[in-house]
């Protein structure tokens, strides 16, 4: 078993990796195992499904989805798992994203995506984090360390502002 558990990262296009390739990357660096792959809810549905078995088997411990336009991938994962599935709305196509959120937010009663911003694929990293911290409870120290960075980020921007 991976010691600070497993997601799954699916995108619905190759277009899509650029933008999503920044979840996997922090997942990663907070020694999280990552599986990032491509299937899409409309092209490829029988691939989701399998992958949806997995999730069901054990696999995982968590979905991340990551789809634009008519983004329905988050919504359809977790229609067949019982996951938490965080969904991506990403800002291709010509609604920007705003079609993509709107999508992947207004799920039905009982089938909840927990949708972050257009392109956020680094806070759905991060509220992955947050969410695998209780099973893995080491992983709040990669959170602290981050919160910590950010903090002295803002404190030596406005050092630098203030003398200006
Ligand atoms: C969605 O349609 C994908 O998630 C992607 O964001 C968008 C465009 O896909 P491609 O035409 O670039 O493959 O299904």
């Amino acid at each position: 078993m991976a010691k600070n558990g497993k997601v799954l990262i699916l995108i619905g296009s190759k277009s899509d990796w650029e933008v999503m390739k920044e979840a996997k990357t922090i997942l990663e660096e907070a020694g999280v195992e990552v599986l990032l792959s491509i299937a899409s809810a409309h092209r490829t549905p029988k691939r989701v499904q399998s992958f949806c078995e997995r999730c069901e088997e054990g696999e995982f411990d968590l979905v991340i989805c990551g789809a634009g336009m008519a983004a329905h991938l988050a919504g359809v994962v977790a229609s067949h798992t019982l996951l938490p599935v965080i969904g991506v709305p990403l800002g291709t196509g010509g609604l920007l994203g705003l079609d993509a959120l709107l999508s992947t937010v207004q799920m039905p009663p009982g089938v909840p995506v927990a949708t972050v911003g257009i392109n956020s694929a680094k806070n759905a990293a991060f509220l992955a984090l947050r969410i695998l911290s209780l099973k893995y409870p080491q992983l709040r120290d990669f959170l602290i360390a981050h919160r910590e960075k950010t903090a002295r980020e803002v404190e030596t921007s406005a050092e630098e502002i203030e003398g200006k």
